[in-house]
């Protein structure tokens, strides 16, 4: 994108950009009576350590809007942003020119989402209003192991969030003008987790299949660049209290020799029922 100073058609998009890094356009609340029942509202979720949750972000605006920035704190210690996508809404009315931007937690666990609807020039997604409780976008946050349970606050309480540049929450008219949404925080519960598993469900993805092997055979050959199995009692396939490549071999002679059957807990989930030194921080496939 080049920046063209000099060109009235920029401004909106330069001042949202504004918004995003902290910068005061000083335009904001002038002649804002359509921007009266304006809102932007993070939801819940809930959730057991090692799973990932969907929370939606509804808004709306009787303003003609260009887009929107916000950013929603959250415990760190807790949950992690996982990722977020588009609504429909934003999707049907901006195609392929949206500008979708998530940002990861800053220091102090603010988040981040920037969406334009177009800043390709020119311009030719035209503003529009946000219907009442219009799904903007989905937020997966990850629930990380050894979460504390209870409710993890969704922080979206005030006009702008994060130091030393930021945030503002707030749509943004076509020439630039801040509307002032109310803010609405969300939580994701955080739950007990079960302490179940499926065994040589190394990935613990719910599935017992080629993707395990794999999974484990990276695992025990790039020891400290591959990634650990979450719940290494998953991860022994063959029960023995330690995981070493006789566990992709039991479950390769299971998936294609007709060996077995993988010891319990395998056809449902349930706990180890012979205990062993290994551990299993995170395993969310069981509900
Ligand atoms: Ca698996
Ligand atoms: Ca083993």
């Amino acid at each position: 994108m080049k920046l063209q100073l000099t060109t009235p058609r920029l401004r909106w998009p330069i001042l949202l950009l504004g918004a995003l890094g902290g910068l005061s356009t000083g335009v904001g609340g002038l002649g804002q009576d359509c921007g009266e029942n304006a809102g932007l509202n993070v939801g819940d979720g809930a959730g057991r350590p090692g799973e990932v949750v969907a929370v939606e972000l509804r808004g709306s605006s009787q303003c003609l809007v260009a887009g929107f920035s916000l950013a929603v704190g959250h415990d760190t210690t807790r949950v992690e942003l996982a990722g977020a996508s588009a609504g429909q809404f934003l999707l049907d009315h901006a195609g392929s020119e949206l500008v979708f931007g998530v940002f990861p937690h800053n220091s102090e666990g603010f988040a981040a989402l920037f969406v334009a609807f177009d800043l390709r020039f020119p311009l030719t997604v035209p503003p529009r209003d946000v219907p009442p409780d219009t799904l903007l976008a989905t937020l997966t946050y990850r629930v990380l192991p050894g979460a504390l349970p209870g409710a993890a606050a969704l922080r979206n309480e005030d006009r702008t969030f994060g130091s030393p540049n930021p945030i503002s929450n707030v749509y943004i008219e076509e020439d630039g003008t801040e509307i002032h949404p109310r803010l609405g925080s969300g939580a994701i519960v955080v739950l007990e987790p079960t302490g179940g598993f499926l065994r040589a469900d190394a990935n613990a993805d719910g599935a017992q299949d080629l993707s395990d092997v794999v999974f484990l055979l990276l695992y025990l050959f790039r020891r400290g660049t591959a990634t650990a199995p979450p719940c290494l009692s998953a991860a022994d396939s063959n029960d023995d209290g330690r995981v070493n490549l006789l566990d992709p071999v039991t479950l390769i002679a299971v998936l294609f020799r007709g060996a077995g059957p993988i010891p319990p807990p395998s056809g449902a989930c349930g706990p180890d029922p012979t205990p062993d030194a290994l551990t299993c921080e995170a395993y969310g496939a069981c509900p």
